[in-house]
């Protein structure tokens, strides 16, 4: 990750907000004329330090030792205590205005000071009764404005990233579990099918007293909005400006309901006129079939059941998309089989093949990583630090990367001795930086005596498609290039991936025997589900990796094997999935 100007612009003048907000006097202005110099600054920040390291910072007008320091952290561990400890502190999260045009991070610290807005439905509720209008610098028209910006907002960029999402919505998921009169709970819609990024969650719930369900619903703390409050059906906004959707049902509709309220649309639509060609009628109510002139309700507690009375085998939630899991689903005559692939499963995974340590941009140890991912199930990981050109993670050359190897053999030879029977094993890796022209950022002598190499791109985003395609397979056709990470390099709701021609990238991947990378990290998993489906169909090997920066970032790995199962990945397809050694021998010698 590189840190640059505006991020550390961007930074400071939330640390100005955030400290205007607890009515700290002088620091605020303090910090914003910092952030004002380093955006302005002709130079990146980054460079100045590689130049002079601290001292040089300094020496940049209006920085003095502390703010020096704060912006040396920043650049090293791309994260700083400082704003974290303040933001954790402040009832408002600044990120979560992010999107509303115009208001900035002091206007949100004055609302918050005069009318106590802390979230989108707060400053919402305070523009609709026009009180903004009465705050100082506000007025009928920044009034109209922040109206706009909300509706904009709940357009466009309203789509949360799931794996960023996901502690919450489980939190929320485990508490109504807790409630007696819960008989059983589900979260369906996109959450179920786990899509990258979710419009809202939708929970279903069996239960004899849906009242007593409802009335905690829509009670519960992070409620900032009640939409509906009723028997069946009850909706709530969430102070994050997620929207949830609860419904409660009886026991004989589960598996209808289920699986109407799963979706995608498209499926459900697909699975309906399936049903009537058998002169059946789906809904969320159930499968019924006509009998003299009653309806009589065909047997479906669950989705199996289901799926089994229209013909079909059961298709999991990630494949409902309509994207041929239907056909593919039918159940041949004579042995009841079908076509759908075996999705490669949420613990089939022996390994982790991109982590970073913090000899560059991670924030944890080498030990610290590999016991955490031993915690987790592991076997194995692949410690891939960042190389040189990315000098603002203090990126490995030929001569630290081998200082490094001697850090993994030492803690590997402990695992030897403190683990007894099960192993656990530190590979040597890199994340070896494409440079402009395709060639690669550590020298061969030293890429051949690594165990793995992935290659990335991390520069030059913007060149033609051509020039770009032809970068990143230059890079492949190295010899000891075993992994491509990060594929396409887009962050979602952050950057789009760079133009290049993906069929041709997947050609070249299967000459070469190159493995492409599901990079598992919520708001990248890069390969999209679309280009996983493609590698699969050509037969091209995928990794599924974390691009963990911290321990608390291995756990991400789940949502990258979600993403292989939404491009119908089996475990045939991921070679950290398969045996150590068949894996190796995968690799490129
Ligand atoms: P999202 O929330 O935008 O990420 O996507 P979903 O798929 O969760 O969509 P949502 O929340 O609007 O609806 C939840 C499920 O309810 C959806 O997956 C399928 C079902 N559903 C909603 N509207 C319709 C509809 O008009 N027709 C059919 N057949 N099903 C629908
Ligand atoms: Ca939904
Ligand atoms: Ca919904
Ligand atoms: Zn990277």
């Amino acid at each position: 990750m590189k840190i640059t100007n505006r991020d550390i612009a961007r930074l400071f003048y939330e640390i100005a907000a955030y400290l205007e907000m607890q009515a700290v006097p002088f620091k605020p202005r303090a910090y914003e004329k910092v952030a004002e110099v380093i955006e302005n600054l002709n130079e990146e920040a980054g460079l100045i330090y590689e130049r002079g390291g601290s001292k040089a910072l300094g020496e940049i007008p209006g920085v003095g030792v502390s703010i020096a320091e704060k912006i040396e952290e920043l650049l090293r561990t791309g994260s700083l205590k400082y704003y974290k400890e303040l933001k954790k502190k402040t009832p408002v999260d600044l990120n979560s205005f992010r999107g509303i045009e115009g208001l900035g991070a002091k206007s949100i610290a004055k609302l918050y000071r005069a009318l106590n807005v802390k979230n989108i439905a707060d400053l919402e509720k305070a523009a609709l009764s026009h009180k903004i209008r009465a705050v100082e610098s506000f007025g009928e028209k920044s009034e109209e404005n922040i109206l706009k910006g909300i509706e904009f907002v709940k357009k466009s960029s309203g789509r949360f990233v799931l794996g960023f999402v996901m502690p919450l919505v489980r939190e929320i998921e485990s508490r109504l579990r807790g409630l007696k009169e819960v008989d059983k709970i589900v979260v369906a819609g996109s959450v179920r099918r786990r899509k990258e990024t979710i419009g809202d969650i939708d929970i279903l719930v069996i239960s004899k007293k849906p009242n007593a369900v409802m009335d905690f619903f829509v009670a519960m703390p992070e409620v900032a909005r009640v939409y509906a409050h009723g028997e069946t059906k009850s909706a709530i906004k969430l102070n994050n400006g997620l929207d949830v959707d609860l419904r409660v049902v009886g026991q004989e509709s589960y598996g209808a309901a289920l699986n109407y309220f799963t979706g995608s649309k498209e499926h459900n639509v697909a699975l309906r006129e399936m049903a009537i060609k058998r002169r059946l009628k789906l809904n969320e109510y159930g499968l019924f079939k006509k009998k003299s002139n009653r309806e009589m309700r065909i047997a479906c507690k669950t989705e199996e059941e289901l799926y089994d009375a229209l013909g079909l085998a059961y298709i999991e939630p990630e494949l409902r998309e309509n994207n041929g899991e239907i056909e593919a689903a039918i159940l041949k005559d004579a042995n009841k089989k079908s076509n759908l692939p075996k999705l490669v499963g949420y613990g089939d995974l022996y390994g982790d093949l991109q982590i970073q340590s913090n000899w560059t941009d991670g924030a944890n140890s080498i030990e610290e990583m590999a016991k955490t991912a031993r915690g987790l199930g592991l076997e194995y990981i692949a410690i891939t630090d960042h190389t040189k050109r990315l000098a603002m993670t203090h990126g490995l050359d030929d001569e630290r990367i081998k200082d490094q190897w001697k850090e993994i053999d030492a803690v590997n030879s402990k695992f030897k001795s403190t683990n007894g029977n099960k192993k656990f094993k530190i590979l040597k890796g890199t994340e070896c930086d494409i440079l402009k022209d395709g060639s690669l950022d550590l020298s061969d002598s030293v890429l051949s005596r690594l165990d793995v190499v992935g290659v990335s791109v991390h520069s030059y985003f913007n060149l033609s498609r051509k020039e770009q395609t032809e970068r990143i397979k230059r890079a492949m056709e190295n010899p000891h290039v075993d992994i491509l990470f990060h594929p396409t390099g887009r962050i979602i709701k952050k950057r789009e991936a760079y133009d290049i021609d993906i069929d041709d990238i997947i050609r070249s991947a299967k000459k070469t025997g190159t493995i492409l990378e599901i990079d598992a990290y919520p708001d990248r998993l890069d390969l999209k589900d679309e280009y996983v489906r493609k590698c699969v169909d050509a037969g091209v090997k995928l990794t599924i990796d974390s691009d963990a920066h911290s321990v608390s970032h291995l756990a991400y790995i789940e949502y990258g094997i979600s993403q292989a199962r939404r491009g119908w990945a089996t475990r045939e397809d991921i070679v950290n999935a398969w045996p150590f050694e068949k894996m190796l021998q995968y690799f490129k010698r």
